[in-house]
Order: C-alpha cells, then sequence, then structure tokens
C-alpha cells in the first residue's frame, strides 16, 4: 500500500453511501476473460511469458455458448449474496463490453456480443446491487510502458522496440474506458479498481501514471453513489481491501476503523483453473464470512466461470451449501458487525452482533457436551435460542451453588447456557442471544 494510499480517511465517506453495502456483509467476485481457456490462472499470459502472437489463440476461440447471466445471478442471489463484481478487463486487456475504444472485445471473437449488458440486467433483476472491476494493468494495450508485471518484462529485444510507449496516451485510453463504464450501463454500485505498484526504482506504476486524481474525479461526478476500492495509489477511495488473508483485527487508517472487504477465492486462482486443488470447503468459506463479519468487514467470494460460460460444479456445490447455511442462519449476518468489547466470545466460538435489533450471534466451531460458558454476558440475557430452528436455550447467571463453580472462574459475569447434546445439523450452528436493551 502507497502513502498516498494510507494518509486516506475512508471513514470520511457519507454513512448513508455505504449503508447497503455495511448491510450486505456478502458478494460474489467473478473473474472471467480469456484467461478461462488456458484454463490454468489470469495470470498465465505474464507467468508463462507468453506473447500477443501467442494469446491470440485464446481470443480467436472464445465462444462461451452456455453463458446465461440469469442463471449466475440466482446462484449468486441464492447463496445469499448481495452484490456482484465482474472483471470488465482484466489485466490480460480484454473487454467483456463493445467498448468504443478498442477491438480487443467479446463481440470480435466468435462470441460476437457484449457480454456486460445481459449481466448488468440479469443482477438487477435479482435485486443484487452491481459493480465493475477493471484492470489498471493491461498487457495488450501497445502504449502500456513494459514494466515488472508485464509479460515480455525478461524479453530486451521486446522492451527495446517497444521502448517509446506513452503511459499518457494509456491513461486517456484507461479514463475514456472507465467513463464508458460509467456512463453506458445505468448506476454502478461499485468500482474495483486494479491495481497500484509504484516504487522509486520506477518499475512500477502509481497515481501519476494512472493520472489517479483526474480518474477518480470523473468517477465520481459520473457515479455520485458509488463506492471505491483503494487500489488506486490516491486517498478518495470509500474501503480498503486486505486480499486472501483473514485479518486479525478491524483494520484501521490513522488510527480510525474503516469499511473493509476481503475477496477471496474458492481455490488458488481467481480465473477458472482446471487442475487447481486446493478448494476450500464448506467450512472453512462459512469460518471465512463469520470471522470477517464479526470484525466488522464484508466477503467478496470469487467464482472463475469456464470459457463455456458456466460455474463448474465445485463452484456450484460451494455456493449451494453456503446458500443452505445463509438460508436459516443469515441473520447472523446480514447487518452484522463486530460486538462491543465487553462480549469475550467462548472458546471456538466467533461472534457477530446486529446493533440495530441488540442481537448477539455466537457460531459455535465446537460443539460443546450441554454447557456453554459465556463470560461479560452474565445478567445481560433477556432470551436465548437456537436460530436455525427458533428452540429455546436456557440460561442461567453466575456460580450458583455449586461447589465447583468458584474454582472454575464463574461469576457474576458469566452466563451459563444448557445445550443439547445432540449437535444441531448445520455446519456450523449460532445461537442468537437477545441482550437486554
Ligand atoms: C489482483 C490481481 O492481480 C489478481 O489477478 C486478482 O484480480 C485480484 C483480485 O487482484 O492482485 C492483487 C492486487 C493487490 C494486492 C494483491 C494482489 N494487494 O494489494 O495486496
Amino acid at each position: 500500500m502507497s502513502k498516498a494510499a494510507r494518509k486516506n480517511t475512508a471513514a470520511s465517506a457519507p454513512a448513508d453511501k455505504m449503508q447497503w453495502w455495511t448491510e450486505a456483509r456478502f458478494g460474489m467476485f467473478i473473474h472471467w476473460g480469456l484467461y478461462a481457456l488456458a484454463a490454468r490462472h489470469e495470470w498465465v499470459k505474464q507467468r508463462e511469458r507468453i506473447p500477443d502472437e501467442v494469446y491470440q489463440k485464446y481470443f480467436d476461440h472464445f465462444d462461451p455458448d452456455l453463458y446465461d447471466p440469469a442463471a449466475w445471478a440466482r446462484m449468486a442471489k441464492a447463496a445469499g449474496m448481495k452484490y456482484v463484481v465482474l472483471t470488465t478487463k482484466h489485466h490480460e486487456g480484454f473487454c467483456l463490453w463493445d467498448s468504443r475504444y478498442t477491438d480487443y472485445k467479446a463481440p470480435n471473437t466468435p462470441c460476437g456480443r457484449d457480454l456486460l449488458r445481459p449481466f448488468v440486467d440479469a443482477f438487477r433483476a435479482e435485486g443484487l446491487r452491481v459493480g465493475f472491476y477493471y484492470s489498471l494493468i493491461d498487457w495488450h494495450h501497445p502504449e502500456f510502458p513494459v514494466d515488472r508485471v508485464h509479460p515480455m518484462w525478461t524479453n530486451d529485444e521486446f522492451k527495446r522496440a517497444h521502448a517509446g510507449r506513452d503511459v499518457r496516451k494509456y491513461a486517456d485510453y484507461l479514463y475514456h474506458q472507465v467513463e464508458e463504464l460509467m456512463t453506458d450501463f445505468g448506476t454502478v454500485d461499485v468500482l474495483f479498481l486494479d491495481f497500484s505498484y509504484p516504487d522509486p526504482q520506477g518499475t512500477g506504476k502509481g497515481h501519476e501514471d494512472w493520472r489517479s486524481e483526474r480518474l477518480l474525479k470523473m468517477i465520481r461526478r459520473r457515479q455520485p453513489g458509488i463506492i471505491v476500492n483503494d487500489r488506486l495509489d490516491w486517498p478518495g477511495f470509500d474501503f480498503v481491501t486486505p486480499e486472501q488473508v483473514m485479518v486479525r483485527r478491524w483494520p484501521e487508517r490513522d488510527g480510525r476503523r474503516v469499511p473493509w472487504e476481503t475477496c477471496q477465492t474458492f481455490s488458488g486462482s481467481w480465473g477458472y483453473h482446471r487442475d487447481e486443488a486446493t478448494w476450500k470447503d464448506e467450512r472453512q468459506l462459512l469460518a471465512l464470512l463469520i470471522d470477517t463479519v464479526g470484525k466488522g468487514g464484508n466477503l467478496l467470494l470469487n467464482v472463475g466461470p469456464t470459457a463455456r460460460g458456466t460455474f463448474d460444479a465445485r463452484a456450484a456445490a460451494r455456493l449451494e451449501a453456503m446458500g443452505r447455511w445463509m438460508h436459516v442462519n443469515g441473520r447472523s449476518i446480514y447487518g452484522c458487525t463486530q460486538p462491543p468489547d465487553w462480549v469475550k466470545p467462548p472458546e471456538h466460538c466467533r461472534a457477530t452482533w446486529n446493533p440495530a435489533t441488540g442481537r448477539l450471534y455466537l457460531h459455535l466451531f465446537d460443539w460443546p457436551l450441554g454447557t456453554l460458558y459465556c463470560d461479560g454476558l452474565g445478567g445481560r440475557i433477556e432470551y436465548a435460542q437456537i436460530l436455525s430452528d427458533a428452540s429455546e436455550v436456557g440460561v442461567r447467571t453466575g456460580p450458583g451453588g455449586h461447589w465447583l463453580s468458584r474454582e472454575q472462574g464463574i461469576t457474576d459475569e458469566t452466563a451459563i447456557l444448557s445445550l443439547p447434546v445432540l449437535k444441531p445439523a448445520d455446519t456450523v450452528p449460532v445461537i442468537e442471544i437477545f441482550l437486554k436493551r
């Protein structure tokens, strides 16, 4: 993260603009482009140093005949996701929409059509908010100066032949393309620009290259309500984006908690990867979601559709599983955030809290035998139930008469919940606690 970005005061964004996003908590990322044909990571062109002439075969064969964005939107909604962010252009430079500023776009492939408008319409029709990812990096554009993230970075001959590239011309291209995206598709709820890597050696790129200030002004003028991420190397963003990590605590800038969203993959690739096997299981994915919300953040979970235009079975199965859980337990996610500090979640528990309803949610990653001791909650509980079936959970407070209690650290601050021996069927059971007001 650059200096300019670190100085940001994301907290100054108008609260009402962020409200839908903060309540949503769970969104779908979609990485889709020509790399789906290679099916071995969206950085394949750079990783394998593939020249344009060779990469062209993916453009010539891009024909997603099964593309059905309405089906994607239904799957996202069924999973419990409230918004979507699609790669309109990734680093490879290929555009899913019918841009006036390039021929390197879906309508000119065997696909023969704009893919973005039907996407926007389909997700809106399902009631989801729509966001665009746009890559600042471009491995296809003839004026993008060859730097250390470029596929031809190690090719001296190529670098000599292309030494005259002018980043100002590229900045104009990117400005016009983003302007198109901000103008031609109605309301755009989120913009995810990716990414900056300024460095003093001059082998990186940052706000001076992108002309970030000018770009951001235009974005806000065209889309006053839009929520923009923090990868422009420039202040004035709305949320920060810790990627592929589970944060230890709510991220801060200048000592203040800021809106944050972590983007994560199901497996070890963003683009469709046929042979990659490190797929997270349902429980890990739920832990990621619950942990994120319990620290005040959003989860943007990625699907990399195939080149036929489908979600593969591994992604579909995980979305379904999360949807089953969300259907009954979504109340512990939507509108929830980090609980007040006096809540000390018991062992193997993660807590979320809904400040509007005053309800606390304990997610039990290990089902204890009969009793759950909750320090900090003694005398504060009005009522408790298992969320998935609304069955009452008995609550007592304090040490009572038992001779072991004092020795076991049970005090008046301790609430004692009586749980059934049998673990509920949910992958991660949730106790819903109505706190006294
Ligand atoms: C990027 C892309 O390169 C990647 O292909 C994918 O699109 C992902 C969502 O974003 O990679 C990044 C960008 C920024 C950081 C890490 C990976 N970062 O700031 O740590």
